[in-house]
């Protein structure tokens, strides 16, 4: 069943010759690429429906790329940067009312509610089908709708996944064939009977009457819309992010959550990087943090630590499947980048900076007077002059930003100079640990093993950060995101971290090891205690050094911490009092954290597993002991 049942037809619908639509695009993509029944009805269907002007079916090769960038030139929508500085890179600005993803404007709809569970925004398939319908009807007239098949790993990979997305924004496709293997061999593997994907997307913008169309065509009223139950996505009213690249966030995650708890697997909010050490030996880690923690920064790490080497796999988002060897491996679904512009510079993540040198479409960030991008924290000096975000006159000291706190760079992963080779690999990496972070200024130690996968679900289930009265002080209210899924995940998260639990049983003594991470805690005075960044390589050599057995660690009442003197602090210098606050666990701000924990799980009623409570039990019974000690 697709999302919309009844549809309107075609013979009203008229060409519309004032839009700008390149004979070549026609030439090559008019016809179907394909002779899959279920993809003609569908995008026969949808068309019917949203009544674009064209349908143009994308061969995702480098030509069609380039003349659909040249479109978009012409339109205004993306402005050329200088070739010597940037080649191949182009500049967009999106409406100022479309800048980042709309949590509350993202909904679950599935037959019952409970099964999308009280973290998601739910509504019933029926009625929001009946809220999409006259919102996409007609919505792409004017417009061209392009039908752009794609893979999220490896094409025919056995961790890989198969979608199309049917999207009348040409923005939209450019970064999806970034950030995913998208073209004519994806189409090729959608054969009758098998599993995808289906996405429809649309600005929300019709053209008509020959009215000139906008640089950045959107619509106030957004719907991002999730229907695990058949695998569809149908979002309306926004050209941004993972609002419009429905392969990232909607498919990877929310759709893909749901695929995995049926087929025996997890789709997570995780980075993977591979890590050698001086000896050659090499570890896989996955790492999932919430959203603006530094995933990016990590999974390009540059070693601090002679000898180690860090080798990025992916920046965002990882699928993980027991091999047949019966050890978790995973692989990066996506096949670029799409990183936080600002805060990127050459002395917090090099490796980023690099990337980025070409081919790359930049949204939201400024343009100096040379052609080139620029945004806060990419250099220490600021141009003196710049266009800003909203194409504004602005210098340093026009009190305003240049570049929109969420402006990106969408690039092909392929640039990345510390890409690890196995990155492409069909059956993925095998994984030897996992980190959970979150942003906690008090109470989380640095590095925390856990006891068990078990336990390891619960600091999973537990991550979270304070909200800013906390960081001034006191243990506050905490913003709970756990597993850094609180946005994307596609069911009730109880019944996620159900799935979790059993994915450990399934790995028995093949499971990764699970660990804590902390880099944001700070001292009284508000001092970041631990420096981050490049440093971090010191935390991950103890995380491979407890894996391969060759540190015991120190039992502390919330897990396993460094003992004195594993942790590696060669060439660095840091306070004696910092170190020993770094690892500081006071029982009675935990117990308290341990009520906070109860009150959240609560809201979860009878599907919060056995296996969570027992284990928060078990955590105040260790603080109490501590405490009386
Ligand atoms: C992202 C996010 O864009 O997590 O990756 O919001
Ligand atoms: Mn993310």
């Amino acid at each position: 069943m697709t999302v919309i049942d009844s549809l309107p037809t075609r013979t009203d619908q008229q060409m519309n010759p004032a839009h700008i639509h390149p004979e070549k695009l026609t030439d090559a993509g008019a016809s179907p690429t394909t002779t899959n029944p279920d993809v003609l009805t569908w995008v026969e269907e949808v068309a019917a429906l949203t009544q674009p002007d064209y349908i143009h079916w994308c061969s995702g090769t480098q030509d069609e790329w380039s003349l659909l960038a040249e479109e978009l030139v012409a339109t205004g929508t993306l402005i050329p940067l200088n070739k010597n500085l940037r080649p191949g890179s182009f500049l967009a600005r999106s409406h100022p009312n479309d800048v980042a993803r709309v949590e509350d404007r993202t909904f679950i709809s599935t037959e019952r509610e409970t099964d999308a569970g009280p973290t998601n925004n739910w509504v019933a398939p029926d009625e929001m089908r009946q809220t999409l319908k006259p919102l996409f009807s007609g919505s792409m007239r004017g417009r061209t709708m392009y039908v752009v098949p794609f893979s999220m790993g490896p094409v025919g990979g056995d961790i890989s996944q198969l979608g199309i997305q049917l999207t009348d924004s040409p923005y939209a496709v450019l970064n999806m064939r970034i950030m995913t293997r998208m073209g004519q061999l994806a189409m090729d593997h959608i054969t009758p009977g098998i599993e995808w994907v289906k996405t429809v997307h649309s600005v929300g913008a019709p053209l008509l009457n020959d009215a000139d169309d906008v640089e950045w065509p959107c619509n106030d009223t957004k719907y991002i819309c999730h229907f695990p139950e058949t695998l569809e996505v149908w979002s309306f009213g926004s050209g941004y992010g993972g609002n419009a690249l429905l392969s990232k966030k909607c498919f990877a995650l929310r759709i893909a959550t749901v695929m995995a708890r049926k087929d025996g697997w997890l789709a997570e909010h995780m980075l993977l990087l591979k890590l050698t050490s001086p000896a050659g030996k090499v570890f896989h880690i996955a790492a999932a943090f919430p959203s603006a923690c530094g995933k990016t920064n990590l999974a390009m790490l540059k070693p601090t630590l002679p000898g180690w080497n860090v080798e990025t796999i992916g920046d965002d988002i990882a699928w993980l499947r027991p091999g047949t060897d019966g050890q978790l491996r995973a692989i990066n679904p996506e096949a670029g980048f799409f990183g936080v512009a600002p805060g990127t510079g050459y002395d917090t993540n090099p490796v980023a900076m690099n990337s980025i040198w070409g081919n790359t479409i930049f949204t939201n960030v400024a343009l100096t007077d040379d052609g080139d991008v620029w945004w806060e924290g990419m250099t220490k000096t600021p141009p003196a002059h710049a266009i800003d975000w909203q194409g504004n006159d602005w210098t340093p000291d026009s009190g305003r930003l240049a570049a929109h706190p969420n402006s990106r760079f969408t690039v092909p992963i392929k640039q990345c100079p510390t890409l690890a080779e196995e990155w492409n690999e069909s059956d993925g990496v095998p994984i030897d640990a996992i980190l959970f972070g979150g942003r906690r200024a008090t109470n989380v130690p640095l590095v925390t093993e856990s006891l068990d996968w078990k336990h390891g679900v619960f600091m999973g289930a537990t991550v979270s950060s304070e909200k800013t009265a906390a960081q001034e002080g006191t243990v506050g209210e905490l913003r709970r995101d756990p597993f850094g899924m609180l946005p994307f995940c596609g069911y009730n998260m109880a019944d996620y971290w159900s799935h979790w639990l059993s994915m450990g049983e399934l790995l028995g003594d093949k499971a990764p090891r699970i660990f804590q991470v902390n880099w944001f805690r700070k001292g009284d005075d508000g001092r970041f205690l631990w420096p981050g960044f490049g440093e971090n390589t010191r935390v991950l050599e103890w995380v491979v050094r407890r894996v391969s057995g060759e540190v015991e660690g120190r039992a502390v009442s919330v897990g396993t911490v460094p003992a004195p003197g594993e942790l590696n602090l060669e060439g660095m210098t840091i306070p004696e009092r910092d170190l020993e606050e770094l690892f500081t666990v006071d029982p009675e701000l935990w117990l308290a954290e341990c009520d906070l924990t109860e009150a959240y799980f609560a809201q979860f009623g009878d599907r919060i597993p056995t296996a969570l409570r027992e284990q928060l039990a078990d955590l105040h019974e260790r603080l109490e002991r501590s405490a009386h000690e």
